[in-house]
């Protein structure tokens, strides 16, 4: 039996302190979960410094409105607390249940206010299929990237009364443009960065994908064609489908991790179906991200197994787990039911020294998703609705944090633990 969610009113907001001056917030999808007996509708559980707080839905939830599809932490308003925005890209107003949806997100400041941002007209743009929070013009407060991948475009919030749209440009509506989003500071300039990946898009294979990065109007655009950037460039490699910023070298540049879950690494691959999976970074430098730095990242090279059906690669997330000042990276490999963590270093960035394989529960499409929330690592188990929490502690060097046991943080349904933040 699935037990639904029953949505409360408003209250379940109030007298909730604000998660100001905390790095422990964490918010928790569970796309499918019911509420108030509509399916699929989508619920989101909070958590502050690890101890679970209120489930978050929509007022007015309906079937299949997946609130829960993206969830983006930053503080919009620059008063200092982090608020949470929060997607719900199958949301329709008319009666167009099982299209693609037209999409909505919802910001929470400060979890007591709430705003709806929305597209007009209608359409199947699945507005909120992604969003990554960063301060794109300099000012101190964090803008909103929405990704609306059904209908090409990256809409900004937070420039100006209205959204700002990035265009895919000469693209293709199957580009799946905005499908992954990041923001860093990749050249060092105090200002943010947004990258967005098309996994879905062509340049000369079907679904090799691309990276597009927009510095004010400058973009660059990046691919597995690309030189300098490893990895054979092959039809369904899903270049872009995940993307994750992060300082790997500590030398003051965010540097950018693609998952490439699709990428072959066998010749007997069934391009489309499976990938052993692939990741590459690229590092920061004064004059950006230099595509002459890459590395390409496989489990041929790490802990684990690279199988065909893996995708290594699926979610990426960043963080300090060691306490020593560079970032980690963590990879997950959800068709292996694990994740990957590769320490970070002063002296050359990502390596492959104690890097460290956490293998999780069979079936569990354990790393589906992943996050790092307050020094420790958090992972998601979709189809067992589980959420773990790894506690990071100092060890200074080419260490991961963190070691294969867990703790099991909380349980729910409908996908729980499929999208975290
Ligand atoms: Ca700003
Ligand atoms: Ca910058
Ligand atoms: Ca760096
Ligand atoms: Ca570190």
């Amino acid at each position: 039996m699935i037990l639904g969610v029953v949505a409360l009113a408003i209250p379940l907001l109030t007298g909730l302190a604000p998660a100001c001056g905390t790095a422990g917030l964490l918010a928790v999808a569970q796309p499918y979960a019911t509420v108030d007996g509509q399916v699929r509708a989508g619920a989101v559980r909070i958590f502050t410094d690890f101890e679970e707080g209120p489930l978050i839905t929509q007022d007015d939830p309906e079937p299949g409105d997946m609130f829960g599809s993206a969830l983006a932490t930053g503080d919009f308003d620059g008063d200092g607390c982090t608020d949470l925005a929060i997607g719900a890209s199958e949301e329709d107003d008319g009666p167009l249940n099982g299209a693609d949806g037209h999409g909505v997100v919802e910001i929470l400041y400060g979890l007591t206010r709430r705003e709806t941002v929305k597209l007009p007209g209608s359409g199947g743009d699945r507005f909120g299929a992604a969003l990554a929070a960063g301060d794109l013009d300099g000012d101190g407060d964090d803008e909103l990237a929405i990704g609306a991948p059904g209908g090409g475009n990256v809409y900004v919030h937070g420039q100006g009364r209205k959204l700002r749209r990035v265009k895919n440009d000469g693209g293709a509506v199957t580009d799946q443009f905005g499908e992954a989003l990041a923001t860093g500071d990749f050249d060092g300039d105090g200002t943010d960065e947004l990258v967005i990946g098309a996994p879905g898009a062509n340049l000369i294979r079907q679904g090799e994908g691309t990276v597009t990065l927009v510095d004010g109007k400058r973009r660059l655009l990046y691919s597995q064609e690309t030189y300098g950037v490893d990895g054979l460039s092959e039809s369904w490699d899903a270049f872009g489908a995940a993307l994750a910023s992060g300082d790997f070298n500590a030398d003051g540049h965010d540097d950018l991790a693609i998952g490439v879950p699709g990428e072959g690494l066998n010749p007997l691959q069934r391009a489309g179906d499976y990938g052993e999976g692939a990741v590459d970074v690229i590092y920061g430098s004064p004059s950006g991200l230099n595509p002459r730095t890459t590395e390409a990242w496989t489990q041929n090279a790490l802990a684990g197994e690279a199988v065909m059906y893996d995708r290594f690669g699926t979610s990426l997330a960043t963080g300090d787990l060691n306490g020593d000042g560079d970032d980690e990276l963590v990879v997950g490999v959800p068709g292996e039911n694990a994740v990957q963590v590769l320490p970070g270093t002063r002296t050359g960035g990502l390596t492959r020294n104690h890097n460290l394989l956490i293998p999780g529960p069979k079936g569990a499409e354990f790393g589906a998703a992943v996050a790092v929330a307050g020094g420790d690592l958090v992972i998601g188990a979709p189809t067992k609705g589980a959420l773990f929490r790894y506690r990071g502690s100092v060890r200074k060097g080419s260490y991961p944090g963190v070691g294969k046991k867990g703790e099991k943080l909380a349980e729910g349904d409908g996908f729980y633990g499929h999208v975290l933040s």
